[in-house]
C-alpha cells in the first residue's frame, strides 16, 4: 500500500553543467521512457509531470579559480531552486530529475528554507558513491558535481552558498542533518574535511560490515512526525555491475537487492518529502537499463512492497 497521499511533481533539469562527462542532461527524458510517472501512478500515486527546466547551454571550458562553469551552474540552481520551492509550497512531493548532482544545492536549499518556513527539521540521506564535499581548494577537476554538500554546509562561493543560505543567515544545512550512504571514492582533502566538519558517513566498508539494515536502520533513527526527508539519489551509488550509465562509476557499490532494501527501509519510515535522482547518463547506459533500474528502485522507496510474510514472524521487520 502506498504510504504518500500526497501528489508528486517530476521536475526536469536536462543539464550536464556541473558533471566531468556530457550527458547527464539527457537524465529527464530516459527517466520518463523508463516509465516513471506510470510506475509511480500504478501504485496510486498522483504525479503531475511539470515538463523541463531550461537554461544556459554546457560551453565545456576548463576551470576558472577551481570551478568549471560557475556562472551556469549558479543559474541552472536558481531556476531548481525556484521550481521546487514552488512544488513544496502547493504542498506537492517535488522529484527532481537530473541532471548532474550539482542541482541537488539548489533543490536542497530550496527544502531547506520550506523547512524553516513551517517549522519542520530537515534529514538529508545523501545515497552516493561519493561524498561531493570538495571546495574549490580541494577539488581535482573544478567540476562543482563534486562540491554540493560543502555549498550547503556553506562552504562555497557566494554565489552558490547565498543560494543555500536560510533566512537567519546561516547556511541551508548543519553536517549533523546529512546521513551518507554508500561512499566509497572520497579525494584526500575532501576526506580530511569530511572528517574535520563531522559528516555521518555510511561508506561501503560500513555496509559491508554490518548490512545494509543496519546502516539504514541507524541513517533513519531520530525521525519523528516533524522531520521532513529529503533523499538525494545519485545514481552512481548503486554497483556500476547493475548501473553503468553513469559518468563516475565506482566499483564495489550496493548490490540490486541492498539497494531494495535500502529504499523500502525508507518507504517504511513514513517520512519521504522530497528526491532528487542524479547522475543518470543515458550516454553511458545500455538500453536505458539504469534507468529502468532507477525508476524500479523509486517504486520501492514510495512503497511498493512484494512483502509476503507470515505475520508471526514478523519481529522486527516493521517500520523503523
Ligand atoms: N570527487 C571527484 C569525483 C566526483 C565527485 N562526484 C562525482 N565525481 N560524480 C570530484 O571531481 O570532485
Ligand atoms: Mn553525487
Ligand atoms: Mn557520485
Amino acid at each position: 500500500a502506498l504510504r504518500s497521499a500526497q501528489p508528486t511533481s517530476l521536475i526536469g533539469a536536462p543539464t550536464d553543467i556541473g558533471a566531468g562527462a556530457r550527458g547527464a542532461s539527457m537524465g529527464p527524458e530516459a527517466l520518463r521512457v523508463a516509465g516513471l510517472q506510470a510506475a509511480l501512478e500504478s501504485h496510486g500515486l498522483q504525479v503531475f509531470d511539470r515538463g523541463n527546466l531550461s537554461g544556459p547551454a554546457n560551453p565545456w571550458q576548463p576551470p576558472l579559480d577551481g570551478y568549471r562553469h560557475l556562472p551556469e551552474v549558479v543559474e541552472w540552481n536558481q531556476r531548481v531552486f525556484d521550481a521546487v520551492y514552488a512544488e513544496l509550497q502547493l504542498g506537492h512531493l517535488p522529484i527532481l530529475l537530473g541532471g548532474d548532482h550539482c542541482l541537488g544545492l539548489g533543490s536542497i536549499s530550496a527544502v531547506a528554507r520550506h523547512c524553516a518556513e513551517v517549522g519542520k527539521k530537515l534529514r538529508v540521506l545523501w545515497l552516493d558513491a561519493h561524498a561531493d564535499f570538495n571546495t574549490s581548494a580541494l577539488t581535482p577537476s573544478g567540476n562543482v558535481h563534486g562540491m554540493p554538500v560543502a555549498c550547503l554546509c556553506g562552504f562555497g562561493p557566494e554565489a552558490l552558498t547565498g543560494l543555500a543560505r536560510m533566512p537567519g543567515g546561516g547556511p541551508a544545512l548543519h553536517p549533523s542533518q546529512i546521513r551518507q550512504i554508500g561512499i566509497r571514492s572520497v579525494d584526500a582533502g575532501e576526506k580530511r574535511f569530511v572528517h574535520e566538519q563531522g559528516l555521518e558517513v555510511f561508506d561501503m566498508r560500513y555496509i559491508d560490515e554490518v548490512g545494509m539494515r543496519q546502516t539504514m536502520q541507524q541513517a533513519l533513527s531520530g525521525l519523528d512526525a516533524h522531520t521532513h526527508l529529503h533523499v538525494s539519489f545519485d545514481v552512481d551509488f548503486l554497483d556500476p555491475d547493475i548501473a553503468p550509465g553513469v559518468g563516475t562509476t565506482v566499483p564495489g557499490g550496493p548490490t540490486y537487492r541492498e539497494a531494495q532494501l535500502c529504499m523500502e527501509m525508507i518507504a517504511d519510515s513514513g517520512r519521504l518529502a522530497s528526491l532528487d535522482i542524479v547522475e543518470l547518463n543515458p550516454a553511458l547506459d545500455v538500453r536505458n537499463r539504469t534507468a529502468v533500474l532507477a525508476v524500479d528502485l523509486v517504486e520501492s522507496l514510495f512503497g511498493k512492497s512484494t512483502l509476503m510474510r507470515v505475520p508471526s514472524h514478523g519481529q522486527g521487520q516493521g517500520p523503523v
